[in-house]
């Protein structure tokens, strides 16, 4: 064959490859260890992570490659991982392998891991059995065995990082080019990173929620810590800023009762109680005042047996008659009795007796038209306490609450709307007059991070902020008309790390969460209507968007109409949202933008949200604005 015929061979195969491109799966490195840090880091999973270092010889692509010592340990594991995304169209893992040596089993893997926690397996690669010098290594992802570690739902979407896993003997290998194949490749993961583009209208015909009562906090007593004068000024000043609409606030009888049944009003914790509830009855927050218990040894009182004693009841009647009747704190306007009572009560019939006992009170002291009783107030969306209050004491409870604690897997996924959902349906399909009847989230959280009671891990980070957001979003949408975070201010029992601040000795320093947690409390005034939002998005199916949206519409007041609130809540850390929110009907409206990023963050000198525009908006014909990724942007034409 003469050189010309080849060249012409050659021509002609290029021709066809051409014709024939959108067969040919595309191919996107991912990593070629080109740089002197790798995106490397060990994987905290109990097991030894190989060493890793730089190689900048005999490459197989690039200048350099990624050389991995790993040394068996004997739990026959270590992994290292890297951030990985994934955009639906991959159908294989490439990379390359030189072995320098290995023993025995040795055998390298490929993790794939999901946000919440979910994993897919790559088949293992027997690295005693790899020729000489560098070989291709396929793992086709249809071959990588799913390994329901997190929610359990398959959503390869969301995978986050990828690892690379080191098993069963000692080794050492050279790694290059981690690539991923996949027809169409280019153009899915092109997509995947381009801004989505979110439509929504706001459906002012259906209400998710009437009468809110509001976003606000659980604010305990400072009985356990002394708070400086000029601290209680910042922390009222916050307060009246956040126009924090209610707050759960814990109460305990031996703070009161005395021995032989007498009370003694002018106790220290009382005083310091008043003190909360004078700043609650002059900025008009409503406040659940919970009972916390009577069993545990840190909460018992004199005199008093247990929760279903007939004298606890009568204990709380009369505390409750001095604090309203005599001290005029009209602002109390729930009662809780036990918090969490599914682990603090005693059992379930003995709180229930005690619920009864404490109604018998209340109507006996004519305080029933003013306090409403709510309940079950169990943690962890206790499923069976909730059913059995809401069959049981339907005729006692004015309002349904509960706790939780939520996963952010959970969250981010969407999936805690439903939660609530199902738990407020329930009571609404059992209680003839749920209808009527308020649904609160008693005590919100990040369950991920936390070291129950005293703290989360993750208080102080950014994320925080979104998290918070987020559950609010979704816990509002999905019918409750109080959000309660745990909690306002650390000040409220020693050692804890949970509050929108730190404590007294730690200089009260406003969290990261308190941001948006404080926009929400402000700018969704009790009595707001929360509205449907139908949305619609440009996101790939196998990409969806992460994006949700609050519409809270303020009541009407003084001869003015009330504005409107929009929550934009992105999780998704790639791509920002081009969000176009359209309320049919409402006309214009001067909308001030406020942006919680990671980065900056508007606040005037004490630290509060600064809007960073004011815009005139018509809603009617629909309103744009970005939210950046990660991100979350409150939009508000309420003027307080
Ligand atoms: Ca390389
Ligand atoms: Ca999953």
């Amino acid at each position: 064959m003469s050189y010309g015929h080849m060249l012409r061979c050659w021509i002609f195969v290029l021709a066809c490859t051409a014709a024939f491109a959108g067969a040919a799966p595309d191919r996107v490195v991912i990593e070629d260890f080109e740089e002197e840090k790798p995106p490397l880091s060990p994987n905290q999973d109990g097991g030894t992570p190989p060493a890793f270092s730089i190689a900048d010889r005999d490459a197989k692509s690039g200048k350099k490659c990624l050389r991995l010592e790993y040394r068996n340990p004997d739990k026959g594991y270590g992994n290292l991982r890297m951030p990985v995304w994934l955009s639906g169209a991959e159908e294989a893992v490439e990379l390359w392998v030189r072995r320098e040596k290995a023993e025995g089993k040795a055998t390298l893997h490929i993790w794939l891991f999901e946000e919440d926690g979910d994993a897919w397996l790559s088949p293992g690669t027997a690295l005693t059995t790899l020729q000489k010098g560098w070989q291709a290594v396929r793992l086709k992802l249809s071959d990588f065995r799913y390994d329901p570690r997190g929610d359990k739902v398959k959503s390869i979407g969301s995978v986050s990082r990828m690892l690379l896993g080191c098993n069963y003997a000692d080794f050492v290998i050279f790694v290059d080019g981690i690539t991923f194949v996949g027809k169409d490749l280019v153009a899915g993961r092109k997509k995947t990173m381009e801004e989505v583009e979110i439509s929504c209208e706001v459906d002012s015909k259906t209400t998710l929620c009437s009468d809110f009562i509001g976003i606000g906090a659980e604010w305990n007593p400072y009985v356990w810590l002394d708070v400086p004068e000029e601290h209680w000024k910042s922390i009222e000043e916050r307060i009246r800023w956040m126009k924090l609409p209610a707050a759960r606030i814990l109460m305990l009888a031996r703070w009161c009762v005395r021995e032989g049944g007498t009370f003694d009003w002018e106790s220290r914790e009382m005083k310091i109680l008043y003190r909360h509830l004078d700043i609650c009855q002059k900025e008009g927050i409503t406040v659940f005042l919970t009972d916390w218990g009577c069993v545990r040894d840190w909460v018992k009182a004199p005199g008093i047996a247990n929760t279903a004693d007939p004298k606890y009841a009568g204990t709380i009647g009369a505390y409750l008659d001095h604090l309203i009747n005599k001290k005029g704190y009209s602002c109390i306007r729930y009662f809780i009795l036990v918090n969490e009572p599914n682990c603090e009560a005693g059992g379930y019939e003995d709180w229930k007796k005690g619920v009864l006992n404490v109604a018998k009170e209340l109507k006996a002291r004519k305080l029933d038209g003013h306090v409403t009783i709510a309940g079950s107030d169990a943690s962890q969306v206790d499923g069976t306490w909730h059913r059995n209050a809401v069959d049981q004491l339907q005729g006692t409870l004015g309002a349904y609450d509960l706790h939780l604690y939520a996963g952010d897997g959970e969250v981010k996924a969407g999936r805690l709307e439903g939660r609530w959902q199902n738990l407020w349906g329930y009571a609404l399909a059992k209680d003839p007059k749920a209808k009527g009847k308020r649904f609160v989230v008693g005590e919100a959280g990040l369950n991920d991070g936390a070291v129950h009671p005293r703290g989360n891990n993750n208080i102080d980070s950014y994320h925080y902020g979104i998290f918070m957001a987020d559950y609010a979003v979704q816990a509002v949408r999905a019918g409750s008309h109080a959000v309660l975070a745990w909690m306002l201010c650390d000040n409220s029992h020693k050692g804890f790390f949970w509050g929108c601040w730190s404590n007294s000795e730690k200089g009260l320093e406003l969290r990261p969460w308190f941001y948006t947690w404080s926009l929400l409390s402000r700018y969704i005034p009790p009595g707001s209507t929360i509205h449907a939002v139908k949305q619609t998005s440009s996101a790939p199916p196998a990409h969806p968007a992460q994006v949700r949206i609050l519409a809270a519409k303020a009541p009407d007041a003084g001869g003015k109409k009330g504005g409107w609130t929009f929550c934009v809540v992105n999780r998704d850390t790639r791509r920002e949202a081009s969000v176009t929110l359209r309320v049919p009907g409402a006309g214009t409206a001067k909308l001030a933008r406020y942006v919680y990023r990671e980065k900056v963050r508007r606040t005037d000198t004490r630290g509060f949200p600064v809007s960073e525009a004011t815009e005139s908006a018509d809603l009617t014909k629909g309103h744009a604005v970005t939210c950046p990724k990660n991100a979350v942007v409150i939009l508000t034409s309420v003027e307080r």
